[in-house]
């Protein structure tokens, strides 16, 4: 459309007696200040120019506006503020038509909903998704639209986030027309010119009357309270939108701008739009690892796996959703069909749940093949083991692939634990030997760590980054150790909570602090949904290894003991009665937690649920450390990420390490300092978080440094 020149990123040009403003500040023509600028500058250009008798925006480039400029917030801020662009365009004297293709997101929409007349082509996303970021529409969206498209649909748009594709959004009456051809501007213009044959007025969307019929509007901002009261789990942002859409239907337009300034202002200054805002970021840049930057990946056209039990099953399924064919390989006939009943059972699933037709699982079933020997992933371009976690077992597999596989395969282990890096050695092409390592549900949970051993070459490495896009999974780099970021972090937040209900402190009351916090769910249910026995065989192979001077606690030993192994046996720290999925505390649990008291000869103190968070957080902080320390974990970011899809993380919080910069690092390194005195061997401050503390930093600081 135009040359790119970022410091002047708002074009005009004239066609005929259309003024056109295009904004082209790539990559997704945020609103900063400079496009701010030009906006008004075009505006005030078109009415001191008598011969222009309207005025077009488009943008430029995959994209209308994708909203403010996210990079903005929490730095001073630079007039003019896009509440006064959108009223300059919406003042102003001549007929303004905004033309959108692509995003037209947050203060992209707001600037369209100021505009007088709205087209949008067939690639078109509308949006208000703020409240993802943890604010509201501030540039006029939360008085705007609702008087627009009536309370309802605007508070269903603000509250979800969602976007809303041209055919909708004509239905919803966010815009005027859906254009026929795919170019914005060739749409604009003809619309334009029309609106300037008719002499169309400036129709401003404040004097809009959605919201006359004052009873349903009330009704739907009365059950929009009473339904966010009820889901959104301790976020701020919606009920200030719904603050400030009451505004829309209570006030006169200018006091309901004001109300909205001042309740974005308290949502901008809300640690939770920090944290929201640094998860999108540290999303986007999990995908910046080294190898991806500097290799191109392998082919992904096909794929193997080895195992079909429910993680093989889970894989398989994430991959034939992706479209790719998989042969997946089992031992015997039997264990064959049972991997092959596994994936079909996720899709039965669906049909019942009536996401998905037969047709459409006899398709993708189509893609899927087993067999008993290894000779069927000769022309795979990737195979991923997803075999029982021993050491001979796998390499026993992976002696198979190096027998079996075209020189180039990507041979991947999902080991949650095991050493990649003596996998790689037991094979003659230790250079196409990574861990790719899924999160249970595969077909489920975002998370993919890509497991980096060291003789790998990059272009494997770049190829576990393109599978994951492929199978619309986040990855996150991680380096070999016991654990990888996740379970190794995991292992020692663990062992927090174990003591802490050694010395005093419920399962349950651990469960309802931790869930307090934001996450689903705590980590006594969690263990009962993954099964006790896993965790049980872990403690006992590692049992050799473990320091005698270490503490450990002995309750969950005690329950697998008596095949207590949570959901899957009706029992675990909790009781699941006719194999109900949320249990019930159960007394036999917490007298088997006293004797062991007695046997540790610990007296039980009391615990506040901010006490319990403390040590629980505090735990999973300094081992993030030691993670980032020992390069496990590139950036602090990488563990935040981890954490954010693999663990239930609240995201409003940003991460385990986004939080530990909230509260400030001296803090934290106080608190593991005061643990330390009852217990030094496991409160070993990481000398990362020391380092950090001493000189005032955070870790934020050591995200910008790759
Ligand atoms: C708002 O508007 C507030 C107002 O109501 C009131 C103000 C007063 N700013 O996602 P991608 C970067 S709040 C700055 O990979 P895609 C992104 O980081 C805003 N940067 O592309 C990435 O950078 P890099 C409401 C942004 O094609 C690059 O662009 N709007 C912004 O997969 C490419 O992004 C939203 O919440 C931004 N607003 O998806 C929309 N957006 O290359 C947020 C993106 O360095 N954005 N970047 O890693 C999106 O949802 C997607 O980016 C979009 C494109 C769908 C637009």
């Amino acid at each position: 459309m135009s040359t790119h020149s970022p410091s002047f990123p708002v074009k005009t040009e004239r066609h005929g007696d259309v003024l056109v403003a295009i904004i082209d500040n790539p990559p997704v023509n945020a609103l900063g200040v400079d496009v701010r600028c030009g906006l008004v500058a075009a505006i005030d250009a078109a009415e001191a120019d008598g011969a222009v008798a309207a005025v077009l925006i488009v943008g430029a480039g995959r994209n209308f506006i994708a909203g403010a400029d996210i990079r903005e917030f929490g730095k001073p801020p630079q007039l003019p503020s896009l509440p006064v662009v959108c009223a300059r365009i919406e003042n102003c004297g001549k007929p303004v038509v905004a033309a959108i293709h692509g995003a037209a997101l947050g203060g992209g929409l707001e600037i369209a909903l100021a505009a007088h007349y709205r087209l949008a082509v067939a690639t078109a996303k509308l949006g208000l998704p703020e409240v993802q970021l943890g604010l509201l529409p501030g540039a006029g969206g939360t008085q705007r639209a609702p008087r627009l498209i009536g309370a309802k649909a605007a508070l269903e748009l603000m509250l979800s986030g969602r976007h809303a594709d041209a055919k909708e959004a004509l239905a919803l009456g966010l815009i005027d027309r859906h254009g026929e051809g795919a170019n914005a501007l060739t749409e604009g213009l003809a619309y334009a010119n029309e609106l300037i044959a008719a002499k169309a007025p400036m129709r401003r969307t404040r004097e809009a009357t959605a919201l006359a019929d004052a009873a349903a509007a009330r009704a739907a901002l009365d059950a929009a309270r009473a339904d966010t009261t009820r889901k959104s789990r301790g976020l701020f942002s919606p009920m200030k939108i719904i603050d400030a859409v009451e505004g829309a239907l209570t006030l006169p337009f200018e006091e309901g701008m004001a109300l909205e300034r001042q309740l974005f202002l308290q949502c901008l200054d809300s640690t939770q739009r920090a944290g929201l805002i640094h998860a999108f970021f540290a999303e986007r840049e999990v995908l910046k690892a080294p190898e991806t930057k500097a290799a191109k990946p392998r082919p992904l056209a096909s794929a193997g796996i080895v195992g079909g039990g429910t993680m093989g099953a889970g894989i398989a399924v994430a991959m034939l959703d992706a479209g790719m064919p998989v042969t997946m390989i089992e031992r015997d006939e039997p264990s064959l069909a049972r991997g092959r009943q596994h994936v079909e059972k996720v899709y039965d699933g669906r049909i019942k749940k009536g996401r998905m037709t037969h047709e459409g699982k006899a398709a993708v079933m189509a893609l899927f093949s087993g067999s008993t020997s290894y000779d069927a992933l000769a022309q795979v371009d990737i195979v991923v083991e997803a075999v029982f976690e021993d050491m001979a077992v796998k390499k026993a597999v992976f002696a198979e692939l190096d027998r079996v596989c075209k020189p180039g395969a990507v041979l991947a282990t999902n080991t949650s634990y095991l050493d990649i890096d003596e996998i790689a050695a037991s094979v003659l092409r230790p250079q196409d030997v990574v861990g790719l390592h899924f999160f249970s549900p595969a077909n489920i949970m975002k998370l993919l760590e890509i497991v980096v051993p060291a003789k790998v070459s990059a272009d494997v490495v770049a190829t576990g980054f393109e599978l994951a896009k492929k199978l619309k999974k986040v990855p996150v780099r991680a380096g070999v150790c016991d654990g990888f970021i996740g379970n190794r972090i995991l292992a020692v937040y663990r062992q927090a909570a174990d003591h802490m209900v050694e010395d005093g402190a419920s399962p349950y009351q651990i469960d309802e602090a931790v869930r307090n916090f934001g996450y689903p769910m705590g980590p006594f249910q969690v263990a009962d949904l993954a099964g006790g026995d896993i965790g049980w065989a872990t403690r006992k192979r590692k049992a050799a290894s473990r320091s005698p001077k270490a503490r450990y606690v002995q309750v969950a030993d005690r329950l697998c003991e008596r095949g207590w192994f949570g959901q899957k046996t009706q029992r675990g720290y909790y009781l699941y009665p006719e194999s109900a999925r949320i249990g019930q505390p159960d007394p036999e649990v917490l007298s088997i937690i006293d004797t062991e008291r007695l046997r540790a000869g610990v007296t039980p103190r009391s615990f506040t649920n901010e006490e319990i968070m403390r040590r629980y957080m505090a735990a999973m902080v300094n081992e993030g450390a030691n993670v980032v320390h020992q390069r496990i974990a590139l950036r602090p970011l990488d563990v935040d990420v981890t954490f954010l899809y693999g663990y239930g993380f609240p995201r409003h919080r940003g991460g385990p390490m986004q939080y530990a910069d909230t509260v400030g690092l001296p803090q934290v390194l106080a608190d593991i300092r005061a643990f330390a005195k009852e217990d030094p061997l496991f409160w070993q401050p990481s000398p990362l978080l020391v380092e950090l503390a001493e000189r005032g930093s955070n870790f934020a600081s050591l995200n910008q440094s790759e």
